[in-house]
């Protein structure tokens, strides 16, 4: 084989190989809008909280939200832990109304509990009480696994979420590059195929 068709090759396959770490990093959460039925949709719950669908607040009924309640002096949890790449960065974006404000969102250190923080932001009162704000966020991944916490403290607020997505950030332009690469090594080859056969 020639020099040329083995760099040719190479650059193929590693054009492919770019292509499927983008795929692995595209959808990473699980029901991120909510309507399945929380506990059986990849979400973990404690506490506090509804499923609801209420036309109050959604206008389409198959469009499921979760409200969290702290009763009693208990905090209220939603978390998910998913499958991330180290060193990758990431955008959580999600639609919330919180009902008095200092409700949380951030990364947690894989388990449910106010003292597992990695990092979060205090999510404050929203403008009005049927108004859903859209909040985003950005993190780099520390390791293969990621999980994501939503809080409702014990001082009562209520925090009503819909639509949680988190996303690879836009592919770096190296990648980007390698795979229009791999593209045009394909048709070259193509080419060359049809010319000899
Ligand atoms: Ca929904």
């Amino acid at each position: 084989m020639s020099n040329v068709k083995k760099s040719l090759l190479a650059l193929v396959a590693a054009s492919l190989l770019s292509v499927s770490a983008l795929a692995n990093t595209g959808s990473v959460l699980s029901d991120g809008n909510l309507d399945s039925m929380p506990a059986s949709s990849g979400w973990d719950l404690s506490g506090g909280y509804r499923w609801n669908n209420s036309q109050f607040l959604v206008s389409d009924p198959s469009d499921y939200y979760v409200a969290l309640r702290a009763v009693g002096g208990i905090d209220s949890y939603m978390t998910q832990t998913f499958a991330t790449v180290a060193g990758t960065l990431y955008t959580v974006a999600f639609d919330y109304i919180s009902t008095k404000g200092g409700t949380q969102f951030g990364l947690l250190n894989g388990t449910a509990n106010s003292n597992s923080w990695i990092d979060y932001e205090v999510l404050g009162k929203s403008s009005g009480l049927t108004n859903w704000d859209k909040a985003t966020y950005t993190f780099t991944a520390l390791s293969d696994q990621t999980t994501i916490g939503f809080v409702s403290a014990s001082a009562g607020s209520r925090l009503y979420l819909n639509n949680i997505s988190v996303a690879a950030a836009v592919p770096e332009p190296a990648s980007m590059a390698l795979f229009m690469a791999g593209l045009g090594a394909l048709a070259l080859v193509a080419r060359r195929r049809r010319l000899k056969g």
